[in-house]
């Protein structure tokens, strides 16, 4: 078998580039290792930007989102006790949309396979080999057990934080730069209405806590626990405490109701430099990743594949190499961006368990200077609702 993209993955980035590219007429596959269903379920990310969104509608997936999701023009930041609210549009002109990963999974399935695309769920023994050559192949064996190569022009890992793709790249040209944080997020889904209209981002001594939302029904929160906690040693009751305790001040109190899903999610920063190797090409969570308090990696990964299809398109038209090489220093301007806003965001507002009085205090003030003029406000709101995509 043949095709000009083997895309290793069928995640937001390798189902966006497979898109794109189809767009601009280069055929692709996408190989990847979970069910359509096992996909389709998984809970992951909630906040859209409003250029993930824009993109999205451009390319004719965008409906529900725009429909079911919900605009959201600022977000609350809880310290001391009182919510401040960070005014996204009044700063900015800019939103962000409140629509489920897993839904987002959905709308680019469906519009791919309605357009015939080639998509291979449930494989296994996925391989790659020969990137650094004119031909690489991408080797799996298919849902039903037949084994197939595919050679391709190049190679798009997309296969998330722990695919086989970033490990092709050899060691000795491969630098990892990595941070993990001394606490985790514990996160649960509740049958409840919502507590505010917008997102709360809670600093407290007691740690952090975030108010988010799915739908009118159904609610998503999280709150900073050690990365090694067990969710299932907690009781409803006892997480309901927690979350009170870290939003409380000036009569605020959440809207409760039957926990359905809980887990506890590590923080950590990652960025693998470079991002090309070869023919092989790495976006989103396989090249990076980065702590959720900014809510950044899912469009990261489809700011990535924006600067990828467009590389590619030029690369397949006129045969030039500079646009291959260019795709890993331009897609690596915005990561390390994005890698500081979500450090910045989880160090302002998380607890560090060996923190002194003066790091609280420091944290306070910090919050005080985002919350207490433009300048600072300007900056966390311009890159909460994101950066232009270029
Ligand atoms: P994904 O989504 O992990 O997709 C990779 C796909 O590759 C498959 N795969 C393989 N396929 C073939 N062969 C192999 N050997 C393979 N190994 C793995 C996997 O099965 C999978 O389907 O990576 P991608 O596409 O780069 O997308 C990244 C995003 O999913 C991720 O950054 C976000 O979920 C992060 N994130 C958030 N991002 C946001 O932009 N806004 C948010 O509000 C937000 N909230 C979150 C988050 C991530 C969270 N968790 C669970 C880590 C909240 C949470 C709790
Ligand atoms: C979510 O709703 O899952 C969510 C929202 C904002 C974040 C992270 C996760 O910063």
């Amino acid at each position: 078998m043949r095709t000009r993209v083997g895309i290793v993955g069928a995640g937001p980035a390798g189902l966006v580039l497979s898109h794109l590219l189809a767009e601009r007429g280069i055929d692709s596959v996408v190989v990847e290792t979970r069910s359509r269903e096992a996909i389709e379920r998984t809970i992951r990310a909630g906040v859209l930007e409003q250029g993930t969104v824009e993109l999205l509608t451009a390319m004719g997936v965008g409906a529900r989102a725009v429909a079911e999701g919900a605009r959201h023009e600022g977000i609350e930041l809880r310290f001391g006790g009182r919510g401040h609210r960070i005014d996204f549009t009044g700063l900015t002109g800019r939103a962000v949309w409140l629509y489920p990963q897993h839904e987002v999974l959905k709308d680019l399935i469906a519009a791919r396979l309605a357009s015939g695309a080639d998509l291979r769920f449930g494989a296994t023994d996925v391989e790659l080999r020969g990137i650094t050559s004119d031909e690489p192949v991408l080797s799996f064996t298919d849902a039903d057990g037949t084994p197939v190569h595919l050679r391709c022009d190049v190679i798009a890992g997309c296969d998330g934080s722990s695919g086989i793709s970033r490990r092709a790249i050899p060691d000795a040209v491969r630098t990892d730069y990595f941070r993990a944080y001394p606490f985790g997020w514990f996160g649960i889904l509740a049958e409840a209405p919502p507590s505010a209209k917008e997102l709360v981002y809670a600093h407290s001594e007691r740690g952090f806590a975030l108010i988010s939302t799915r739908t009118p029904q159904v609610q998503r929160m999280y709150f900073q626990c050690d990365p090694h906690e067990r969710a299932e040693d907690w009781s409803d009751d006892r997480i309901w405490a927690e979350l009170n305790a870290r939003v409380a001040g000036d009569g605020f109190s959440l809207a409760e109701g039957r926990i359905f899903d809980r887990g506890v999610i590590p923080m950590r920063s990652y960025v693998c430099e470079p991002m090309r190797h070869g023919r092989l090409f790495l976006a989103g969570d396989a090249a990076h990743v980065v702590p959720p308090t900014g809510a950044k990696g899912l469009n990261l990964a489809v700011a990535d594949v924006v600067v990828l299809a467009r590389a590619l398109e030029e690369h397949f038209a006129t045969g030039a190499t500079e646009p291959l090489d260019a795709y890993g220093p331009t897609a690596s301007r915005r990561v390390w961006r994005a890698q500081h806003f979500s450090w910045w965001m989880t160090s302002m507002l998380h607890t560090d368990p060996a923190g002194t009085p003066f790091d609280l205090k420091r944290q306070l003030g910090e919050l005080e200077l985002v919350t207490s003029g433009t300048a600072a406000a300007t900056h966390l709101a311009e890159a909460y609702t994101g950066w232009p995509l270029g």
